[in-house]
């Protein structure tokens, strides 16, 4: 029913975690974004910015055309509106979820991603970069771990929220960040980590890669070397 355009990268993890807890029907198509398979055409008419996660829904609830979604916030919004779950529609509850899931979106996937860039990649390291979006993703880090002091899970019932940040946690070691430092962070994300939905999420992902994407030079050159005349 759905095809999702996936790699296995944080962004592509939050769209198997609602794939799985929804139990929805789907066929992953992999896009190895080391390979620049992000660049194929049939891809970029589905996703124009050259970035997994994208998908096309071949069965929308209005009956009508195929519809395709590109940018995980809005794919987890659609497929939250989709089945109805993980997305309250009473407008209190709603606007906390969507707050936080945007928070994610604005704050912790771009710092934390910009963390990894300056701390893993870069070929100089630049202390200021690295301080910078270590500082940065830690502070977030601590705005969760303040926010999850009085409640399960971000919004209360767990949510597209959570599924948003969870990916991007998993990776706190490269990010320089000690869960120990965030006790309400942790047993949030040990919670997570423990639900049989994304414990089937990860198994997918193994399915298709269990190797770093930035593993050689060829992919460095693809991730790296983008600017305005690689937009195709
Ligand atoms: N804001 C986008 C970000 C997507 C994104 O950065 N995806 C990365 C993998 S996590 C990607 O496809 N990179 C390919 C590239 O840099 O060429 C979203 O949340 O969907």
């Amino acid at each position: 029913m759905i095809d999702l355009y996936y790699w296995t990268t944080p962004n592509g993890h939050k769209i198997t975690l609602f794939l799985e807890e929804a139990g929805l029907d789907y066929k992953v198509l992999p896009i190895n974004i080391g390979r620049g398979e992000q660049f194929q055409p049939d891809f970029l008419k589905v996703a124009p910015n050259n970035r997994i996660p994208a998908m096309v829904d071949h069965a929308p609830v209005d009956g009508g055309e195929p519809i395709s979604v590109f940018e995980s916030g809005a794919m987890l919004v659609y497929l939250a509106e989709k089945t109805g779950r993980f997305l309250p529609t009473d407008i209190r509850r709603r606007a906390d979820v969507l707050q936080w899931l945007f928070w994610q979106m604005g704050g912790l996937g771009p710092m934390a991603g910009q963390n990894h860039h300056c701390n893993t990649y870069a070929p100089e390291k630049i202390q200021y970069a690295i301080d910078r979006y270590v500082g940065e993703t830690g502070r977030l880090y601590g705005v969760l771990n303040k926010r999850l002091a009085d409640r399960e899970f971000i919004a209360g019932e767990y949510s597209i929220a959570d599924m948003a940040s969870y990916p991007w946690i998993v990776s706190h070691e490269r990010q320089s960040q000690d869960l120990n430092d965030f006790p309400n962070l942790k047993r949030w994300f040990d919670t997570i980590a423990a639900r049989p939905a994304t414990i089937r999420a990860y198994e997918v992902a193994k399915e298709f890669n269990t190797q770093p994407t930035v593993s050689d030079e060829e992919a460095r050159k693809i991730l790296f070397g983008q600017n305005a005349q690689t937009v195709r």
